[in-house]
């Protein structure tokens, strides 16, 4: 063998031997039947196959500003714990009755609500006992690959290897139905993907805030 075999050879085997740990990403582009990027749509992708890694980020944070839930929609992986500060200077009591967690906190100011752990996959609604009005969305999914459009309507999810997973796509409208479709993912360091949807009979409300 020449050593320009040789070098072909080694490569191959290199090749086969980093394959398995590639990380790519996924950059869904998520838009209404008019063309119009939407923001707030979670995607998230489940391994058809193989082991799903833990929550890489176990806390975050759903704030009240002005009345209203800060971020409007969060999306988490099962078992991550979430705080709900209070920046106003009222007092709200927070609940769900979603099957995937029930609970109520007291009426409380600042920092004093204990967080609450999301154990359970599903979609969770939140209220506000004393502001009817108040309304959050909180998607817990059995992946950490998950992802939130932003205002250009894009969402990245990262450290993906080769493989088959079931994409599911989630959008807080009234006229939204659910969306899901199998993928395969190559060797390709990204790819991207256009989803379509239709937005319309949206129950956000009106004021709207950036998280
Ligand atoms: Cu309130």
């Amino acid at each position: 063998m020449n050593a320009a075999r040789l070098q072909a050879l080694a490569t191959l085997l290199l090749l086969a031997a980093v394959g398995p740990v590639f990380a790519g990403e996924l950059d869904v582009e998520v838009r209404d039947l008019a063309g119009n990027a939407l923001q707030d749509a979670v995607i998230f992708l489940e391994p058809t196959a193989g082991m799903r890694p833990p929550a890489q980020a176990p806390k975050t944070t759903i704030d009240q500003v002005n009345k209203e839930f800060v971020p409007l929609v969060t999306v988490i992986q099962a078992g991550t714990e979430v705080s709900f500060p209070n920046s106003d200077n009222i007092r709200h009591s927070i609940y769900s009755f979603s099957p995937a967690k029930v609970f109520t906190t007291k009426l409380y100011s600042g920092k004093q609500a204990p967080p609450v752990i999301f154990d359970k996959p599903g979609l969770v609604v939140l209220g506000c006992n004393i502001h009817d009005h108040m309304i959050a969305w909180v998607v817990v999914v059995d992946t950490p690959y998950f992802s939130k459009t932003g205002a250009d309507g894009l969402g990245a999810i990262k450290g993906l290897g080769p493989g088959d997973y079931r994409l599911s796509l989630w959008y807080p409208a009234a006229q939204f139905e659910p969306h899901v479709e199998q993928i395969h993912l190559g060797a390709e360091p990204s790819q991207r993907r256009l989803i379509k949807l239709d937005a319309s009979g949206s129950p956000l409300p009106a004021a709207r805030h950036s998280p």
